[in-house]
């Protein structure tokens, strides 16, 4: 696949999915778009966090847009009320109401909604 077509999927793929065109890359031998994704156990997860905040360390953030679309994600979340996020170091501090059972799982899935991949998260 040229350069160019592969250049107008992700840009396709982005627009389609609303997410950061930056989160595709090419495996050149198959001719696939991919991205990385959150580890399912992490999805999953239904442990409920009780100590606001939290932070959560994510992989992938490369422009503003992965910054908006990571906060907008969050705060679909019930309960959830502030994320502050920087974007150099992937820590994505997350203020939320500890009565609201806001699990693990969410927090996680919200992140790889945005098109970015959760490495961990701190805190209970
Ligand atoms: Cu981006």
């Amino acid at each position: 696949m040229p350069l160019q077509t592969m250049g107008r999927i992700a840009a396709a793929l982005a627009a389609l999915a609303a997410l950061p065109a930056c989160e595709y890359t090419y495996s050149d031998d198959r001719g696939l778009m991919e991205r990385s994704t959150t580890d399912r156990a992490m999805l999953t997860d239904q442990t409920t966090v009780t100590t606001s905040p939290v932070i959560l360390n994510v992989k992938g953030m490369s422009c503003p847009k992965c910054v908006t679309n990571v906060d907008i994600q969050l705060a679909r979340i019930p309960g959830v009320q502030k994320s502050s996020i920087d974007m150099s170091t992937g820590k994505v501090v997350v203020n939320f109401d500890p009565t609201k059972h806001v699990t693990r799982g969410a927090l996680a899935k919200a992140v790889d909604d945005s098109g970015l991949t959760l490495a961990s998260i701190e805190g209970k």
